[in-house]
Protein backbone atom coordinates (compact mmCIF):
# COMPACT_ATOMS: atom_id res chain seq x y z
CA UNK A 1 0.00 0.00 0.00
CA UNK A 2 1.60 3.53 -1.14
CA UNK A 3 2.15 5.76 2.33
CA UNK A 4 3.28 8.49 -0.28
CA UNK A 5 1.89 9.96 -3.35
CA UNK A 6 3.72 11.85 -5.28
CA UNK A 7 1.52 13.54 -7.93
CA UNK A 8 2.90 16.31 -10.39
CA UNK A 9 0.84 18.68 -13.06
CA UNK A 10 2.70 17.62 -15.84
CA UNK A 11 5.01 14.86 -17.07
CA UNK A 12 7.63 17.88 -17.41
CA UNK A 13 7.79 17.94 -13.91
CA UNK A 14 9.09 14.55 -14.25
CA UNK A 15 12.84 15.24 -14.09
CA UNK A 16 12.55 17.24 -10.85
CA UNK A 17 9.72 14.78 -9.23
CA UNK A 18 12.14 12.13 -10.06
CA UNK A 19 14.57 13.37 -7.15
CA UNK A 20 11.25 12.75 -4.41
CA UNK A 21 10.91 9.38 -6.12
CA UNK A 22 14.90 8.04 -5.74
CA UNK A 23 15.31 9.40 -2.00
CA UNK A 24 11.68 7.35 -1.15
CA UNK A 25 13.12 4.41 -2.51
CA UNK A 26 16.15 4.49 -0.96
CA UNK A 27 13.93 4.03 1.98
CA UNK A 28 12.00 1.32 1.20
CA UNK A 29 9.19 2.93 1.49
CA UNK A 30 6.31 2.60 -1.30
CA UNK A 31 4.74 5.33 -3.15
CA UNK A 32 2.57 6.22 -5.98
CA UNK A 33 3.08 8.54 -8.79
CA UNK A 34 0.95 10.35 -10.89
CA UNK A 35 0.75 12.94 -13.30
CA UNK A 36 -2.84 14.61 -12.52
CA UNK A 37 -3.10 18.54 -13.68
CA UNK A 38 -5.85 20.40 -11.78
CA UNK A 39 -6.19 22.94 -14.54
CA UNK A 40 -6.98 20.81 -17.54
CA UNK A 41 -8.71 17.56 -15.75
CA UNK A 42 -9.60 18.76 -12.78
CA UNK A 43 -12.48 16.02 -12.66
CA UNK A 44 -9.85 13.61 -12.52
CA UNK A 45 -7.62 15.44 -9.88
CA UNK A 46 -10.68 15.39 -7.93
CA UNK A 47 -11.06 12.03 -7.64
CA UNK A 48 -7.65 11.67 -7.31
CA UNK A 49 -7.73 13.54 -4.00
CA UNK A 50 -10.82 12.83 -2.63
CA UNK A 51 -9.89 9.16 -2.40
CA UNK A 52 -6.14 9.57 -1.66
CA UNK A 53 -6.93 9.06 2.22
CA UNK A 54 -9.23 6.07 1.70
CA UNK A 55 -6.49 4.43 -0.77
CA UNK A 56 -3.95 4.83 2.81
CA UNK A 57 -1.84 7.64 1.59
CA UNK A 58 -0.46 9.69 4.67
CA UNK A 59 1.56 12.53 2.78
CA UNK A 60 0.89 13.90 -0.45
CA UNK A 61 3.73 15.10 -2.33
CA UNK A 62 2.78 17.85 -5.27
CA UNK A 63 4.79 19.68 -7.58
CA UNK A 64 3.82 21.87 -10.28
CA UNK A 65 5.02 24.99 -12.09
CA UNK A 66 3.33 28.63 -13.07
CA UNK A 67 -0.05 29.15 -11.64
CA UNK A 68 0.59 25.92 -9.57
CA UNK A 69 -2.84 25.35 -7.66
CA UNK A 70 -2.11 21.31 -7.53
CA UNK A 71 -0.78 21.32 -4.19
CA UNK A 72 -2.99 23.82 -2.53
CA UNK A 73 -6.06 22.37 -4.30
CA UNK A 74 -4.89 19.11 -2.71
CA UNK A 75 -4.02 20.39 1.14
CA UNK A 76 -8.13 21.67 0.18
CA UNK A 77 -9.40 18.36 -0.50
CA UNK A 78 -6.48 15.76 1.55
CA UNK A 79 -7.13 15.77 5.47
CA UNK A 80 -3.28 14.83 5.79
CA UNK A 81 -0.30 16.52 5.19
CA UNK A 82 0.59 17.64 1.70
CA UNK A 83 4.06 18.77 0.67
CA UNK A 84 4.48 21.28 -2.28
CA UNK A 85 7.52 21.49 -4.55
CA UNK A 86 7.27 24.61 -6.97
CA UNK A 87 8.99 23.91 -10.27
CA UNK A 88 11.45 26.37 -12.13
CA UNK A 89 9.99 27.99 -14.83
CA UNK A 90 11.79 29.78 -17.67
CA UNK A 91 9.65 32.94 -17.68
CA UNK A 92 9.68 34.12 -13.89
CA UNK A 93 12.27 31.67 -12.53
CA UNK A 94 9.68 29.13 -10.66
CA UNK A 95 8.99 32.67 -8.31
CA UNK A 96 5.55 32.32 -9.93
CA UNK A 97 5.07 28.49 -8.94
CA UNK A 98 6.58 28.93 -5.36
CA UNK A 99 4.44 32.17 -4.41
CA UNK A 100 1.46 29.94 -6.10
CA UNK A 101 2.13 27.21 -3.91
CA UNK A 102 3.76 29.22 -0.28
CA UNK A 103 0.82 31.62 -0.25
CA UNK A 104 -2.03 29.56 1.29
CA UNK A 105 -4.93 30.99 3.00
CA UNK A 106 -5.24 30.33 6.54
CA UNK A 107 -6.81 27.33 7.27
CA UNK A 108 -5.28 25.12 4.52
CA UNK A 109 -1.50 24.50 5.20
CA UNK A 110 0.98 23.19 2.49
CA UNK A 111 4.62 22.91 2.95
CA UNK A 112 7.01 24.18 0.91
CA UNK A 113 10.17 23.55 0.05
CA UNK A 114 12.52 25.34 -2.45
CA UNK A 115 12.14 25.68 -6.27
CA UNK A 116 12.79 22.54 -7.57
CA UNK A 117 13.17 21.22 -3.57
CA UNK A 118 12.26 17.59 -4.67
CA UNK A 119 14.86 15.68 -2.30
CA UNK A 120 14.19 18.17 0.78
CA UNK A 121 10.20 16.93 -0.17
CA UNK A 122 10.92 13.26 0.25
CA UNK A 123 13.01 13.60 3.48
CA UNK A 124 10.10 15.65 4.83
CA UNK A 125 7.86 13.26 4.02
CA UNK A 126 9.54 10.20 5.82
CA UNK A 127 10.17 12.65 8.85
CA UNK A 128 6.31 12.89 9.15
CA UNK A 129 6.05 8.76 8.61
CA UNK A 130 8.84 8.57 11.86
CA UNK A 131 6.27 10.31 14.11
CA UNK A 132 5.14 6.72 14.40
CA UNK A 133 7.74 4.73 12.63
CA UNK A 134 10.99 4.52 15.08
CA UNK A 135 12.45 1.89 12.45
CA UNK A 136 12.35 4.87 9.90
CA UNK A 137 13.43 7.06 12.30
CA UNK A 138 16.22 5.58 12.97
CA UNK A 139 17.58 5.15 8.86
CA UNK A 140 16.74 8.79 8.67
CA UNK A 141 19.18 9.38 11.92
CA UNK A 142 21.75 7.49 10.19
CA UNK A 143 21.55 8.90 6.54
CA UNK A 144 22.25 12.33 8.83
CA UNK A 145 24.88 10.17 10.28
CA UNK A 146 26.11 9.65 6.76
CA UNK A 147 25.94 13.11 5.13
CA UNK A 148 27.45 14.30 8.15
CA UNK A 149 30.90 11.31 7.32
CA UNK A 150 30.61 12.76 3.51
CA UNK A 151 31.42 16.35 4.34
CA UNK A 152 34.16 14.93 6.94
CA UNK A 153 35.42 13.52 4.12
CA UNK A 154 35.74 15.80 1.79
CA UNK A 155 37.13 18.50 4.67
CA UNK A 156 39.73 15.75 5.52
CA UNK A 157 40.55 15.86 1.62
CA UNK A 158 41.22 19.37 1.43
CA UNK A 159 43.26 19.57 4.08
CA UNK A 160 45.46 17.06 2.91
CA UNK A 161 45.39 18.21 -1.00
CA UNK A 162 45.32 21.91 -0.58
CA UNK A 163 42.43 24.25 -2.20
CA UNK A 164 44.44 23.66 -5.96
CA UNK A 165 42.64 20.02 -6.52
CA UNK A 166 39.45 21.33 -6.37
C1 LIG B 1 1.90 23.08 -14.59
O1 LIG B 1 2.24 23.78 -15.72
C2 LIG B 1 2.79 21.87 -14.56
O2 LIG B 1 3.01 21.47 -13.25
C3 LIG B 1 4.04 22.33 -15.26
O3 LIG B 1 5.07 22.67 -14.32
C4 LIG B 1 3.59 23.57 -16.02
C5 LIG B 1 3.77 23.44 -17.51
O4 LIG B 1 3.11 22.28 -17.97
P1 LIG B 1 3.35 21.73 -19.45
O5 LIG B 1 2.90 22.81 -20.39
O6 LIG B 1 4.83 21.44 -19.57
O7 LIG B 1 2.51 20.48 -19.55
O8 LIG B 1 0.56 22.70 -14.60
Amino acid sequence: MALISIVMGSDSDMPVMNKAAQVLEEFGIEYEARIISAHREPDVFFEYARSAESRGVKVIIAGAGMAAHLPGMCAALFPLPVIGIPMHTKSLGGRDSLYSIVQMPPGIPVATVAIDGAKNAALLALKMLAIGDPALLEALKEYSARQKSEVEAKDARLQETGCGAY
